[in-house]
């Protein structure tokens, strides 16, 4: 038998476990159900092929599990090609300011694709971007493909971002047509941007606060799929740590 005491550290156990849990968002896309997501491309005046992005649910042709998102077309931009530009695919569901974000992806492609977090609209977000081909050549932040970057959305016209980190002598390409993974770690301005080859990069910023997250691609065609979203209100933790999480979001 249990002690009055256990009893109660076991009840309390579990509440503070289905409340970690039940804060964490999941999407595995298996119910074919995209109304929380906004599709939205960038301005026709930003892009060097305007579109339109082919966002859509389709069963995955590159090894993720069913039913996957996909977006198929090869919209990039800016006009000049100087700046990864392109279509966004916006989570409407709920904001976030404290979070770990994971994301399993397969890429059809070299091209760009990242994550956008504190997302207000084009002009206002956080990205962080990773392209292995050699775009942009010319680069509005003077630094070319490939590459990795975390960079601040600033403007709707050039520069369009301000560079806060960059990966460029130390950068791997990903690899095409197989899975992949990304981690996001977002706290009190501090971010982390983790593969799943142990590839990162961090940036902080002071002035950031919330928002929507999404994904960002720039000629592009990609999988996603399980996005899990989990606030975090103590430090961050590490990327498969599912206790620790749980642990730490319902301090
Ligand atoms: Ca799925
Ligand atoms: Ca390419
Ligand atoms: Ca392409």
């Amino acid at each position: 038998m249990l002690s009055h005491f256990s009893k109660i550290a076991v009840i309390c156990l579990a509440v503070m476990f289905i409340a970690g849990i039940a804060q964490a968002v999941v999407l595995d896309f298996e119910d074919e159900d995209m109304t929380d997501w906004e599709v939205i491309d960038e301005a026709p005046e930003n892009l060097g092929d305007q579109g339109p992005s082919i966002w859509e649910i389709r069963d995955s042709q590159l090894g993720l599990d069913g039913k996957v998102l996909f977006q198929g077309s090869n919209i990039w931009g800016s006009a000049p090609d100087t700046c990864l530009l392109g279509t966004f695919l916006i989570y409407r569901g709920e904001q976030f300011t404290n979070f770990q974000m994971d994301v399993d992806v397969a890429a059809a492609d070299n091209d760009g694709m990242g994550l956008v977090w504190a997302y207000a609209d084009t002009d206002e977000h956080y990205r962080a971007i990773m392209i292995n081909d050699v775009w942009p050549a010319g680069s509005v932040d003077g630094y070319d493909g490939p590459f990795m970057k975390i960079a601040k959305r600033i403007s709707n016209e050039e520069p369009w971002y301000e560079l806060l980190e960059v990966v460029k002598d130390d950068y791997i390409p990903y690899s095409e047509g197989e899975r992949l993974h990304w981690t996001l770690i977002v706290e009190d301005g501090n971010f982390t941007f983790t593969r799943e080859d142990g590839l990162s990069i961090s940036a902080q910023d002071n002035s950031y606060s919330g928002g929507f997250v999404g994904i960002q691609l720039y000629a592009q065609q990609a999988e996603f799929d399980n996005i899990t979203i989990e606030p975090l209100t103590t430090s961050p933790v590490q990327p498969d740590s599912k206790l620790t999480t749980t642990w730490g979001a319902i301090k």
